[in-house]
């Protein structure tokens, strides 16, 4: 059954190169500029995995002659300088395209999410609606977010660098003591997601867990009135 299992998901799993399936927006461009990446890599590996063979087969030794000596040979010098500078514009150029679209902010974002990284936990919280969710070592807190619409990250620490990973989002970002860290998501899938301190942060960093579930609106709303209602009873 595990087999079976691991069949059916590794066609999208060796397309994706090995990266999580992404289920938000965002995560999307992330996998393509991977993709890409490893395409350009592939192409240039080609070509010098060829070259070799090239080499290795018309340049074998063929008799005690000593071959033809020469110095340098100054267009190929000149076009193995100036492809790599290509390549690395290329790359470069498509990274920070990609880095700007995922630094992007709507005016104003649907879901507003203030995220507190602490030794060792999360507390999320939703200022719009005076809710929040606070996690404790071995007891991981849940973020809920809605499919579809903008949510609005706002991280801080109060103690030591922490990371906020989610492998799903295909992102993750460093939590600093004394300088707010902000991001936008738009999640495209629903599920119960992993998410994780990324960032050696003390002795129970392995237990800085937290899950994240994306849900309909609906389910969202409800669940912002079931904490509302559990925090007013207490
Ligand atoms: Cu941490």
């Amino acid at each position: 059954m595990l087999g079976a299992a691991a069949s059916a998901c590794a066609s999208n799993e060796f397309t994706r190169l090995a990266m999580p399936e992404p289920i938000t927006e965002q995560a999307e461009r992330v996998l393509t500029l991977w993709q890409g990446s490893w395409i350009a890599a592939f192409a240039v590996g080609f070509v010098v995995w060829g070259l070799i063979l090239w080499s290795v087969i018309f340049h074998r030794k063929r008799s005690e002659a000593l071959p033809p000596q020469v110095r340098y040979n100054l267009p190929i010098e000149v076009l193995y300088t100036a492809v790599p500078f290509v390549i690395i514009a290329v790359l470069f150029y498509f990274t920070a395209r990609d880095q700007n679209y995922l630094n992007e902010f709507s005016d104003d974002p649907d879901v507003r999410v203030n995220v507190v990284a602490f030794q060792w936990s999360w507390q999320f919280d939703y200022p719009q609606h005076g809710v929040s969710v606070v996690g404790i070592p071995g007891q991981d807190p849940t973020l809920v977010i809605p499919e579809g619409q903008s949510v609005r990250f706002h991280m801080t620490s109060p103690d030591v660098i922490h990371s906020f990973w989610v492998p799903a989002f295909l992102f993750k970002r460093d939590v600093i003591p004394g300088r707010p860290n902000d991001f936008e998501i738009t999640p495209t899938k629903r599920g119960t997601f992993r998410g994780r301190c990324a960032e050696l942060c003390g002795v129970d960093h392995s237990r800085m867990l937290f899950k994240v579930k994306v849900v309909s609106p609906a389910e969202y709303d409800k669940f912002i009135a079931d904490q509302k209602a559990a925090g007013s009873a207490q």
